[in-house]
Parts: structure tokens; C-alpha cells; sequence
């Protein structure tokens, strides 16, 4: 997902070429803003973090462009995760979208999910069937 920041800076296209560059398969694509309750369950592991109410806001400021993104393998998330970079801006590295792209751990321009099963969950939150 390009986050509220992503959009806001126009750099949709330049994230979305990097996944279309990488090999990895588009298969939706949605911009809206979403509300506050699914910006709370796509973000519920976080729910007893102090920087919780901050996230579930910055997430709702503004459109976001969810996508469910396909690979080769059932590893797509990883990969994802490696053209997305670490989360904490002092450790993403260059060639990554954080790396090249974000100053602040906050407002780190993409979310990726960290599993199989976190994609299978936040698939069905984003694109219900
Ligand atoms: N405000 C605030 N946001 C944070 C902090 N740590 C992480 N975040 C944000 O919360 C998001 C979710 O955290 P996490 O799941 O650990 O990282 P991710 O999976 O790499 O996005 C991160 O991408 C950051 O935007 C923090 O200490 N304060
Ligand atoms: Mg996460």
C-alpha cells in the first residue's frame, strides 16, 4: 500500500514502477481514503503500541493505493518487503523506497505485509469478495 505520504508526494508511480520493474504482478489496485475502522484492523497488532492513535490518523489523513501484488512464488511478500526497506528510516538502505525515498520512521511512505498470513488477512480487509 503507497501510504497517505506516498500520495501526497507523488511518488505512486515511481513506488508502483518499482514493483512493475521488480517482475511482481499487479493484480488490484484501489485509491480511497479509508475510514477509521479499517485503518484500526489493518493495523490491530499495533493496538496496545503508544503510537497506535497516531497511525490509525496519519493512515486516514488522506487517499491511500492499496494493491494485492502477485509473484512466482509464495514469497511475494518477502520480496516485497526487500523493495520496501526496514521500517525504521535510520536502517532502511539505499536502492530500497525508504532507503531513497523517507526521513521519518512515521511517515514511511509504504506498508508491506510481514507474512503469508498477514497478506491473506489484509487482503480480505482491503478487497472483500
Ligand atoms: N508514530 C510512530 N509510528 C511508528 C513507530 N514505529 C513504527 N511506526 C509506524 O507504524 C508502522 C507499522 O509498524 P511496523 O508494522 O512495525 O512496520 P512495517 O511493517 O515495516 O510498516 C510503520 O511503518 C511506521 O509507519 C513509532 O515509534 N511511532
Ligand atoms: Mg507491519
Amino acid at each position: 500500500m503507497c501510504k497517505p505520504d506516498a500520495v501526497e508526494r507523488g511518488l505512486v508511480g515511481e513506488i508502483v514502477s518499482r514493483i512493475e520493474r521488480k517482475g511482481l504482478v499487479i493484480k488490484e489496485m484501489d485509491m480511497r481514503i479509508p475510514s477509521v475502522a479499517l485503518a484500526e484492523a489493518h493495523y490491530e497488532e499495533h493496538a496496545d503500541k503508544p503510537f497506535y492513535r497516531e497511525l490509525v490518523d496519519f493512515l486516514t489523513r488522506g487517499p491511500v493505493v492499496a494493491m494485492v501484488i502477485e509473484g512466482p512464488d509464495g514469497n511475494t511478500f518477502s520480496l516485497m518487503r526487500m523493495l520496501i526497506g526496514k521500517t525504521n528510516v535510520d536502517d532502511a538502505q539505499p536502492g530500497s523506497i525508504r532507503g531513497d525515498f523517507a526521513t521519518i520512521t512515521n511517515e514511511n511512505l509504504v506498508h508491506g505485509s510481514d507474512a503469508h498470513e498477514s497478506a491473506v488477512r489484509e487482503i480480505a480487509l482491503w478487497f472483500p469478495a
